[in-house]
């Protein structure tokens, strides 16, 4: 067998657990080295040694090449699995997906989640349109899965991936997810479809 790839992640990060959930996916050995967020860990001299953008996720594979971006990994990691749609435009639309949650749907619900659940922050310390762009961002997803089962289109791909890792977990941040029914049937499919149990609970690594 080769040698694992090194996963270097904290617990309580969905960007981090993304990597995880798709090698346990594919059949990908891996090893995790725990980097905690919260005591500034990505700041210590070997991890800046490793990826001086100063954040987790990242990994370090068996030749000793470096990969940050927690969608930039799994995207490598998946090429060539049925993660990927074959079809050129479904792909696109995965992709589309997977920037968007980047830019318009981690922002606010996965920092939210971190300053209350994390950070101990009372909720009306935090600047009022994280919860209202997480909501933006909640109501375009319960739009979209109304009518599929999952983001990009029928079938599971990296986008679904991507997007369940902070959503699942939403409550935490203080959003209410009963309020997004085809968005909570879709988190209980994917954790299915992942395999993500209790186990993995964020508070508890
Ligand atoms: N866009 C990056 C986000 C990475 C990121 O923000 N990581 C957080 C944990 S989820 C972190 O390391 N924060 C520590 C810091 O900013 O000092 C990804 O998807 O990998």
């Amino acid at each position: 067998m080769s040698p694992p790839i090194t996963l270097y992640g904290d617990r309580i990060s969905g960007n981090c657990l993304k990597i995880k959930w798709v090698a346990d996916y594919l059949g990908v050995p891996l090893r995790w080295v725990q980097v905690d967020v919260a005591t500034g860990g990505t700041r210590a001299p070997e991890i800046l040694a490793l990826n001086p953008v100063g954040k987790v996720p990242f990994v370090v594979f068996a030749d000793g090449r470096i990969l940050s971006e927690s969608n930039a990994v799994i995207l490598h990691l998946a090429e060539g699995s049925d993660l990927i749609p074959a079809d050129a435009f479904t792909r696109a639309r995965m992709l589309q997906w997977m920037f968007w949650e980047q830019y318009s749907h981690e922002p606010f619900i996965a920092v939210r989640r971190f300053h209350m659940a994390f950070m101990g922050r009372p909720a009306d310390s935090l600047d009022p349109k994280l919860l209202e762009r997480g909501n933006v961002a909640l109501g375009l997803m319960e739009r979209t899965l109304a009518d599929t089962d999952f983001m990009a289109g029928d079938a599971v791909s990296l986008a679904d991936v991507a997007l369940v890792a902070y959503t699942r977990v939403a409550h935490e941040g203080g959003y209410d997810l009963a309020a997004f029914p085809s968005v909570s049937a879709w988190v209980a499919r994917m954790e299915r479809t992942l395999g993500i149990g209790e186990r993995e609970g964020y508070a508890q690594p």
